[in-house]
């Protein structure tokens, strides 16, 4: 069943509202001394290489069965991003009420991650949290959800948008869930097919697929159907190019799209660190004290 999207009020200022429902962005969430002070604690032991980053995921990685053998964060995971995410009340829709679990992907320049979908492991809610470069993740429809032309759609009620969802969602709620690549759709969001209100403004278009820019030590949430009807991934290239109003869909949310304007619209990728924070739905208590130091990455 979905999470609902959290919404309280105090996201709806960083609500990214030209992307379907509910992506948020918040510049600046840590300061440079707390980004530091969490690069420099990442364990150098835990890497697992992949063909196009290096992951570790923390307490540990999932069993077969997608359930979480529960041990706690390490305290540079916790503090001082957990207290931040209940007081802006991120998890309070999510089971256990807070993340307990992080994965942490590095990308070196040219480096990035095949559009996915995170699945049904966790609550539908991601918190990313940004360090060190700057990249763009690019946010896309799934294969078969579109009904609208390419690239451009309008925006559908939530019912519309949610029985998009729900005919996309696996039916498996233990479907393998990060890096499950997916190939990204170019085509359009589900319109819902209704005449606007007549007094009231048609709706502004939702352009996908589109481009969420994000800036060292912020913090993007990815929540409800944003969670469950969308493709995420991050092109694997050099520099993000062409960035402006027009093709960042975050770009007014931006701690200071100035750089990006004054360097012609490039963005120079640097190595760039993430972590993201989810709720597991299924957790062990007993067994993942025992079994959980011999499951590490
Ligand atoms: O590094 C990121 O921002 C994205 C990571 C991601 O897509 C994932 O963990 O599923």
């Amino acid at each position: 069943m979905a999470t609902p999207d959290p919404a309280s009020d105090l996201l709806e200022p960083f609500r990214i509202s030209s992307l379907p429902p509910a992506f948020y962005y918040i510049p600046n969430f840590i300061t440079p001394e707390e980004e530091a002070s969490i690069l420099q604690k990442i364990p150098p032991s835990r890497w697992h290489p992949l063909s196009h980053r290096r992951l570790q995921a923390h307490p540990t990685t999932l069993t077969k069965s997608n359930t979480l053998l529960a041990s706690p964060l390490p305290s540079y995971l916790t503090s001082p991003i957990i207290p931040r995410f209940a007081a802006l009340r991120v998890f309070d829709q999510t089971p256990h009420k807070a993340p307990n679990h992080v994965l942490i992907n590095e990308y070196r320049k040219g480096e990035g991650i095949m559009a996915h979908e995170d699945g049904g492991a966790y609550a539908e809610v991601v918190a990313t949290v940004s360090l060190g470069g700057t990249v763009c993740l690019e946010i896309s429809s799934k294969p078969g959800t579109a009904e609208s032309g390419p690239d451009c759609c309008a925006r559908g009620s939530a019912a519309a948008i949610a029985s998009s969802a729900l005919s996309a969602l696996p039916s498996d709620p233990s479907d393998p869930a990060p890096d499950l690549a997916a190939k990204a759709s170019t085509e359009g969001f589900a319109e819902d097919g209704n005449s606007p209100p007549e007094n009231l403004d048609p709706p502004a278009p939702l352009h996908l697929p589109s481009r969420i820019l994000q800036e060292p030590r912020s913090l993007l949430l990815t929540t409800s159907l944003a969670y469950s009807s969308l493709l995420h991934g991050i092109p694997a290239v050099e520099a993000d190019t062409d960035l402006c109003a027009a093709t960042v869909s975050n770009w007014d949310l931006l701690g200071d799209s100035g750089v990006f304007e004054k360097a012609g619209g490039r963005n120079e990728r640097g190595t760039r660190v993430s972590l993201t924070y989810r709720d597991v739905l299924r957790v062990s208590g007993a067994a993942g004290r025992v079994l959980g130091g011999l499951r590490r990455v």
